[in-house]
């Protein structure tokens, strides 16, 4: 007997730190970090500890179950299959492609990834494939792309430790991108400045040089007010600004109207401070600016985006070490499926689905005349539903009615639709609805590689065999692919896959599972000019020749507090959970830390309403009602409430609106209006199944 370990990846967040799998005689036994891994270097954080958990056998759906009389029962690979055929088959022929979409999963691999959207694209004939970076960093990829050309993190984690600057950007890396987080604090304790821009007083804000308290949904005002700053004392890069910039007057001309005491007032951040972190930022040698959820979570994202885009340009603070405009990319692999096309509008790597001679392109390349109507987004494909124009979808490794805003609306799509297949490796809220359910083989089981927030494609190495009858996404694809008749599916391994991806993708040409190996992991773009790959963006230019300032202004949230819903409520992560909750609640060491869903607010607030710290509470929007308990938290400023959105007994996403960025479609998470309603002092909150099952909220569900 011995004990073997195999060198894979994190199944959580997109830092991508690298994980060794301890097993025995075939049984998973645990994780150890990998010593000289590129990002990690030995370190995880206790989720990456804790990841084997997620994958125990007594949690898992280990084969496929079909519904019959509201109850499933397990079912064999062949009767699924045809189900899934003869429903979706009619559903074409009916309503015609249109009708039909599925969403992918940036938990999976690339490789299913790929497999996913070819299959949309060419089985089901339709663009209607999209995936949670529409509710994530969908403003990024729409944003940068409109302003440096790539919507990606323009440099590597290495260069926070390069920066005499570094900045946190509406994201909080020490909860979320837990190793990003250290390297800042260490960045921090070398005497790099440190600004925070937070609402809340998160741990990196309490550290800070800077901390920028803005009032939610301000953004655009603070930016422009610093643009106005440092355009007023001559503190922008003018030699950057003349060589790589257009429409710099523009931009100039449009923050004239951002005075110091205007934006003040709009933000609620003191004149000095501003002052102080326009100096700090215009100043720094190398300024690492790294941002998140904070930014791109609201109607105005896009925007958002493209105003720290505006700054980060002023400033010259890009194509060189330590510098750069940093989004935080969240799951494990959400660089990786942008990057395969698991988007409405793109192909992979980036090529555009109403671009002829990219359509023409994958026609070629997969046999079959790809679709040419526009697709639509996953929020887009639900309204669709509701107005009887969409009928049946594939959810591969996604929990909507946790995750999505508007809880009781996303089960109303749900119960709707007229065929549902879930792809999951648990028993979930979403996977409830399904009419099927596919056994999906967890990152333990399965090669492949995972992209990670700083574009570097990494290799996920099969640990243990499949459970039960699980596959990989891209397996079943093949499957499924071949019972409708279609060939260009029967890849043999995920290496067949990835070298038919990394062929038709011009970031990724160069790239092969050997020279991944050989790497240690290679950042995209990586092909005959950067054979290496690219672990700095923008060093000599930009994509599109110059890069473009881009004039916005102030846009505030879709809702706003009054009388009757008198707080914001903003939604948060918790460095013990993940998502859905549903790997990380299968822990008991992580469970144990924070088992529940919890509203965090100001003391004087709690006070003011006569609750005490643990007090049950109610907690109501225009859409939905939960029940939950206050902690007092330093972090939170006066009239503003957060709570994480992990848990499916008290799911945030009751309360949450989903008023939508034009641009994108990204639903306004950060910021919603609640009101607080006291329970008895002795009550014991609800759960929300306890609240259906008592008349109490949406029966949807
Ligand atoms: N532990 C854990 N880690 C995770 C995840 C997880 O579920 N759990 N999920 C992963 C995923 S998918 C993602 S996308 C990342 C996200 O990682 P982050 O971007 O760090 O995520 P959040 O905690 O949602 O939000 C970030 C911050 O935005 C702030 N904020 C709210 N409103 C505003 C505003 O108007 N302006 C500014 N400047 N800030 C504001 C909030 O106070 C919060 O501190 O995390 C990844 N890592
Ligand atoms: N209120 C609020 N809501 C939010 C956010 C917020 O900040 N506030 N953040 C949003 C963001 S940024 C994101 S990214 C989303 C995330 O939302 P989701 O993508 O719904 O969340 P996850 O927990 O990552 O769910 C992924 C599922 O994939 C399954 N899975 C894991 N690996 C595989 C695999 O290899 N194959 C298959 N088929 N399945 C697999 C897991 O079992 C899990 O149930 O949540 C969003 N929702
Ligand atoms: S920081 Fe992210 S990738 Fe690293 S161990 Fe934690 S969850 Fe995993
Ligand atoms: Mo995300």
């Amino acid at each position: 007997m011995s004990i073997k370990t195999t060198s894979t990846v994190c199944p959580f967040c997109g830092t991508g730190c690298g994980i060794g799998l301890r097993t025995e005689n075939g049984q998973l036994l645990g994780v150890e970090p990998i010593r000289n891994h590129p990002v990690s270097k030995g370190r995880l954080c206790s989720k990456g500890w804790n990841s084997a958990y997620g994958v125990e056998r007594q949690n898992r759906i280990t084969t496929p179950l079909i519904k019959e009389n509201g109850a499933f029962r397990p079912a064999s690979w062949e009767e699924a299959i045809e189900l899934i055929h003869e429903q979706f088959s009619y559903h074409l022929e009916e309503h015609g492609p249109t009708s039909v979409g599925a969403i992918s999963c940036a938990r999976a691999t690339n490789e299913d990834n790929y497999a996913i959207q070819k299959f949309t694209r060419v089985v089901l004939q339709t663009n209607n494939i999209d995936h949670c970076a529409r509710i994530c960093h969908s403003p990024s990829v729409a944003g940068l792309a409109r302003t440096v050309g790539e919507g990606a993190m323009t440099n590597s984690i290495g260069d926070v430790s390069k920066a005499d600057v570094v900045v946190v950007f509406g994201c909080d890396p020490t909860e979320s991108h837990c190793i990003i987080g250290s390297e800042i604090i260490q960045a921090k304790e070398r005497g790099a400045l440190l600004i925070v821009v937070d609402p809340r007083k998160t741990r990196l804000a309490k550290m800070a040089d800077v901390h920028l308290q803005l009032k939610v949904g301000s953004n655009i005002a603070l930016v422009n007010g610093l643009l106005n700053i440092i355009f007023a004392n001559g503190w922008e890069n003018k030699a950057f600004l003349e060589e790589h910039c257009l429409y710099l007057d523009q931009l100039k001309a449009s923050v004239e109207e951002y005075t110091l005491e205007e934006v003040s007032k709009r933000t609620g951040v003191p004149a000095d401070q501003l002052i102080q972190a326009a100096r700090i930022y215009s100043h720094a040698r190398a300024a690492f600016l790294a941002y998140g959820m904070g930014v791109t979570q609201f109607v105005s994202g896009t925007n958002n985006v493209i105003a720290i885009s505006n700054l980060v340009l002023s400033c010259g603070q890009i194509g060189r070490p330590g510098t750069g405009i940093n989004p935080l990319r969240g799951q494990n692999n959400v660089q990786g499926a942008c990057d395969m096309g698991a988007l409405p509008g793109n192909y992979p790597g980036y090529q555009f689905t109403n671009d002829p001679v990219a359509q023409e392109k994958f026609s070629k390349a997969w046999g079959y005349q790809v679709p040419t109507h526009p697709g639509m987004t996953s929020l887009g494909m639900n309204e669709a539903t509701l107005q009887g124009q969409f009928h049946a979808m594939m959810i591969f490794g996604e929990d909507p009615v946790v995750t999505d805003p508007d809880q009781n609306q996303v089960a109303k799509v749900l119960k709707k639709l007229d065929f549902l297949v879930v792809v999951e490796m648990s028993m979930t809220d979403t996977a409830s609805f399904a009419d099927v359910i596919l056994p999906a083989a967890s990152f333990a089981e399965k090669h492949g590689t995972f992209t990670n927030c700083e574009r570097r494609v990494q290799r996920v190495r099969k640990a243990i065999e499949p459970l039960g009858e699980c596959m990989a996404d891209w397996q079943m694809i093949g499957h499924l692919a071949r019972r409708f008749g279609y060939t260009g599916f029967d890849w043999e391994t995920s290496e067949e896959v990835f070298n038919e991806l990394a062929a038709l993708m011009p970031i990724y040409s160069g790239m092969s599972y050997p020279r991944i190996e050989q790497h240690g992991g290679l950042q995209w773009p990586c092909n005959a000019h950067a054979p290496d790959g690219t672990p700095i963006l923008h060093r000599k230019g930009f994509p599109n020749g110059k890069a473009r300032l881009i004039p916005l202004h102030h846009l505030p949230p879709a809702e706003t507090p009054d009388a009757d819903f008198p707080y914001y409520l903003t939604t948060i992560r918790l460095h013990f959970h993940y998502g859905c909750g549903s790997m990380t609640r299968k822990s008991p060491i992580l469970e144990r830390e924070t088992p529940s869903g919890l509203l965090f607010m100001n003391e004087q607030d709690a006070r003011n309403q006569g609750l005490f710290n643990n007090a049950p509470v109610g907690v109501r929007s225009r859409r939905g009602y939960l029940e939950t308990r206050v902690v007092f938290s330093e972090q939170m400023p006066p009239g503003l409430v957060s709570m994480p959105y992990h848990f499916d007994d008290i799911p945030s996403n009751q309360l949450t609106n989903d008023a939508q960025d034009p641009v994108t479609r990204m639903p306004e998470l950060k910021a919603c209006a609640i009101r607080i309603e006291p329970l008895a002092p002795t009550a014991r909150p609800r759960s929300i199944k306890e609240l259906r099952e008592q008349g109490e909220c949406d029966a949807h569900l």
